[in-house]
């Protein structure tokens, strides 16, 4: 896959995007937002992909959506913008998508990182809703992806202020899974991504599926989707086979069937 804006390459059973407008922060223009999708849709349909990983630079994940581009835009244009049907795509990728984040995540960037599922946050990393200064408030998912995560006050704050977190502040909050090392950021991403990529298939897509249900359902809905999803993969291969090896003493052999 060759693009303009981003590198996208494999590592294994990982699916690896850099976003790379490193000049303009990564700003997301539509360029880049177009070849996101493509390339995340690309990896979800790829057996062989069984994670993949979003990352930016050392010096940013992302600043944002591009201010340049959007300046002068029309609300019209905004309402066709890659933003929206980028945003809704990423809800439905199958496979697990980790963000490794260093240094900037703001406003799109920010709502970029909380789309994924999971977030390996290096220790300069700063996320925050800047859009406030720009004289609107975010538009992919920061009002409601925030709120959920940290709470009404902070969100408040972050939206209403410009209140940055710092990485420590994320993980006290719960919006990522482990700061590490700046200069180790990428690669715990990928070796939590490696880890994941090695696990049953199928049994690690229903579990994201489930886990985002909680997010969006009643608990009497959710748990009877869980039962569903956990019933369901007693018809699958992978289901005989892991409980096959384990009764053997051997390690499982996933065929993602
Ligand atoms: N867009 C375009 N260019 C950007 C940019 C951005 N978001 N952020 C940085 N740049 C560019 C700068 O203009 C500068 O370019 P040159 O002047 O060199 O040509 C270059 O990147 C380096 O930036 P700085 O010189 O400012 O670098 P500093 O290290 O001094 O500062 C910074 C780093 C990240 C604190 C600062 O650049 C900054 O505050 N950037 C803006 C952050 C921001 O406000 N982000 C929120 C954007 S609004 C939608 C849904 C969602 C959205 C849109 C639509 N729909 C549903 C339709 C999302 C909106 C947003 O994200």
């Amino acid at each position: 896959m060759n693009f303009e804006t981003i590198l996208v390459e494999t590592r294994g059973r990982v699916g690896l995007i850099r976003l790379n407008r490193p000049k303009a922060l990564n700003a997301l223009n539509q360029t880049l937002l177009t070849e996101l999708m493509a390339a995340l849709e690309t990896f979800d349909a790829d057996n062989q992909i069984g994670a993949m990983v979003i990352m930016g630079n050392e010096k940013v994940f992302a600043a944002g959506a591009d201010i340049k581009e959007m300046a002068t835009a029309s609300a019209v244009d905004m309402l066709n913008s890659e933003f929206i049907p980028t945003f809704d795509r990423i809800r439905v990728i199958k496979k697990p998508i980790i963000a490794a984040v260093s240094g900037w995540a703001l406003g799109g960037g920010s709502e970029l990182a909380l789309s994924c599922d999971m977030i390996i946050a290096a220790e300069n990393a700063k996320f925050g809703q800047p859009e406030i200064n720009i004289g609107v408030i975010p538009g992919a998912g920061g009002t409601q992806r925030l709120a959920k995560a940290v709470g009404k006050a902070l969100a408040m704050e972050m939206v209403l202020n410009n209140r940055t977190l710092n990485a420590e502040e994320a993980l006290h909050y719960g919006i990522v899974n482990r700061v590490v090392p700046t200069e180790r950021c990428f690669d715990e991403a990928l070796q939590l991504a490696t880890e994941i990529a090695a696990r049953a298939p199928l049994a690690v897509q229903l579990g994201k599926e489930a886990i985002n249900q909680a997010f969006e359902t009643s608990l009497s809905e959710g748990l009877a989707n869980e039962r569903r999803a956990f019933t369901l993969l007693f018809a699958s291969h992978d289901q005989k086979e892991g409980m096959a090896a384990f009764i053997e003493k051997r390690p499982p052999e996933w065929k993602g069937q």
